[in-house]
C-alpha cells in the first residue's frame, strides 16, 4: 500500500484517500497509487515516440508540428511520428505516401542513427545507476529487475522509476513510459497502457481480470500467424485461453500452448538476461575423424544450423552475424563471418550463409571441427522480413515455420529436411 507523487517524489507508505486528487506537497495531480506498489520489482521502460522525441529535442521549432521521421522515397515506410502525428492516423510501418495523405502538414525528418544510439547510451547510464540486472530490447526499450535493490537505495522499485523517469525527463530531454509489475509479461504490456510519459503498475491481483478482457496477440511470441490460428479456433481474447485445459492447448499449439495457458494467467518465470547485447550463439562439433569431402561437412553443418536456430526461437532474438569456425588437424581456427542487412532467426538462412563460407575457406583441406554461430543481435521485428530480392525466402521462411509446429507438437525427431537424410553410398 503506498503513493508516490511523480512529480515532487514524495512517498507515503498508504494509499491516499481518492478525494486528495492533487500532491499535499507539491500540488501536482501525477499521484501513482496502488496496493502493491510498494513491493513490485520488475520494471519495462519504452520511450515515447523515440527519433521523433530526439528530433523535437534537438530543434525547439518542431515541438508543437506533426513530425514524421522516414527515409524520404518512393515505397519508404514511416519509422515513427510523435503523438501529434498520430492524432491525424499516421503510424509505425505505414506507407510514407499513405502518412503524406493523412498528414499533409508533417514534417518529415531523415533518421538520425547516431543521435537515437547517443540518447539511448544517456538513458542507459540511468540503468545503471539503479540495477546491473538490465536487458535491452532496442535502442528505446529495456527490462530492469530491480529485486533487493531497496535496501541499497532506501526506496521501493516504485520509487526508482519514479526518479529514473524525471531523470531522462530533465537529463536527456525526452520522456519515456514505465510499466512496473512482477513479471516481464506484465511490466512489457503496463508500460504501454499510459503512453506517452506514463506510468503504470499491474499487480498479482488484478492480473487474470485485467489480461481477461486483451486480445492474445497481447502475449509474447504471439505473432501474426498464430493469432490468425487462434482466431480461426475462435480464441481472439486470453479471457477464453484462461478457460482452457494446458494439455489441450499443448496438443492443439505445441510448446506455444504451454506458453498460451501461463501466460493467460500472469504467469511468466522468464529472467532479465542481463548483457543479452554483447552475447552470440553457438553449435560446433568436433570429429571422431578428419573430414575434407565438402558434401559430409555440409551434412553436420545442417544440424547446427538447426540447432543455433532453435535456441534463437526460444529466446526470441535474431542476429545479423553468421559465423563459420573451422579447426585444422593442427589446431588451427579458421573463422569467416558474414553480416546480413536484417537479423534473422532461421536455420534455412544460417545454412545458406555458411556454405558459400564453407566452400571458399576448405579449399580441399580436412577439418576436425564445424561450428555455426551468430550474433549482433537485433530488433526482432526487423527480422526475416519480406524482401524482393530473395523471393523464395518467404517459402523457405514459411516451411521452416510449419516444422517448427510439427516439432513442437510431435517432438524433435518428428520431421526432418531433405539434406538431413544421408544419401545412399553407389
Ligand atoms: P517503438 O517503441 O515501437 O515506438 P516509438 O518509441 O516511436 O513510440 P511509442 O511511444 O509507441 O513507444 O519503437 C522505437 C523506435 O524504433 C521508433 O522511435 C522508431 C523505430 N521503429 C522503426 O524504425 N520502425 C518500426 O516499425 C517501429 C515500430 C519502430
Ligand atoms: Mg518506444
Amino acid at each position: 500500500m503506498a503513493t508516490i507523487c511523480r512529480n515532487c517524489e514524495n512517498y507515503w507508505e498508504e494509499i491516499l484517500p481518492s478525494h486528495i486528487t492533487r500532491c499535499p506537497k507539491c500540488r501536482s495531480p501525477r499521484l501513482l497509487r496502488h496496493p502493491e506498489l510498494a513491493t513490485l520489482t520488475m520494471a519495462h521502460v519504452d520511450c515515447d515516440s523515440f527519433y521523433a522525441s530526439v528530433e523535437k529535442r534537438d530543434n525547439p521549432e518542431l515541438a508543437a508540428k506533426p513530425v514524421i521521421v522516414a527515409y524520404d522515397g518512393a515505397r519508404s515506410v514511416v519509422s515513427t511520428c510523435c503523438y501529434l502525428a498520430r492524432l491525424s492516423g499516421v503510424r509505425s510501418a505505414m506507407p510514407l505516401f499513405k502518412a503524406k495523405k493523412l498528414c499533409p502538414n508533417g514534417i518529415i525528418i531523415k533518421p538520425r542513427m547516431d543521435a537515437y544510439k547517443a540518447a539511448s547510451n544517456a538513458i542507459h547510464k540511468f540503468f545503471k545507476v539503479l540495477t546491473p540486472s538490465i536487458e535491452p530490447l532496442s535502442l528505446d526499450e529495456a527490462f530492469l529487475d530491480l529485486k533487493g535493490t531497496e535496501n541499497l537505495h532506501h526506496r521501493t522499485t516504485a520509487q526508482s522509476m519514479v526518479w529514473l523517469a524525471n531523470r531522462v525527463k530533465q537529463e536527456v530531454g525526452i520522456t519515456v513510459s514505465v510499466g512496473l509489475s512482477y513479471n516481464k509479461s506484465l511490466a512489457k504490456l503496463s508500460s504501454d497502457l499510459d503512453k506517452p510519459d506514463g506510468f503504470s503498475i499491474i499487480g498479482r491481483e488484478e492480473a487474470k481480470s485485467f489480461l481477461s478482457g486483451r486480445p492474445v496477440s497481447d502475449i509474447w511470441g504471439v505473432g501474426r500467424a498464430l493469432n490468425k490460428k487462434l482466431a480461426a479456433d475462435g480464441i481472439t481474447t486470453i479471457g477464453q485461453l484462461q478457460h482452457r485445459d494446458k494439455d489441450d492447448l499443448v496438443a492443439r499449439y505445441g510448446l506455444m500452448g504451454s506458453r498460451l495457458f501461463h501466460f493467460s494467467r500472469g504467469e511468466d518465470s522468464r529472467q532479465v538476461e542481463a548483457n543479452s547485447k554483447a552475447k552470440s550463439i553457438s553449435n560446433e562439433t568436433t570429429f571422431s575423424k578428419d573430414i575434407s569431402e565438402i558434401e559430409e561437412l555440409k551434412f553436420i553443418l545442417w544440424p547446427l544450423c538447426e540447432k543455433v536456430s532453435a535456441r534463437l526461437k526460444a529466446k526470441d532474438k535474431a542476429g545479423k552475424t553468421i559465423t563459420l569456425k573451422l579447426k585444422t588437424p593442427d589446431f588451427r581456427t579458421v573463422t569467416r563471418s558474414h553480416t546480413l542487412d536484417q537479423p534473422t532467426q532461421l536455420a534455412e538462412t544460417l545454412y545458406r550463409e555458411a556454405v558459400p563460407m564453407l566452400l571458399k575457406a576448405s579449399n580441399g583441406q580436412s577439418f576436425r571441427l564445424i561450428g555455426i554461430g551468430i550474433s549482433t543481435f537485433g530488433d526482432l521485428r526487423d527480422a526475416d522480413r519480406p524482401n524482393l530480392l530473395e523471393q523464395d525466402k518467404e517459402k523457405f521462411k514459411k516451411v521452416e515455420n510449419a516444422m517448427d509446429l510439427v516439432r513442437a507438437k510431435f517432438g524433435e525427431a518428428a520431421i526432418k529436411k531433405g539434406r538431413s537424410v544421408r544419401k545412399k553410398q553407389t
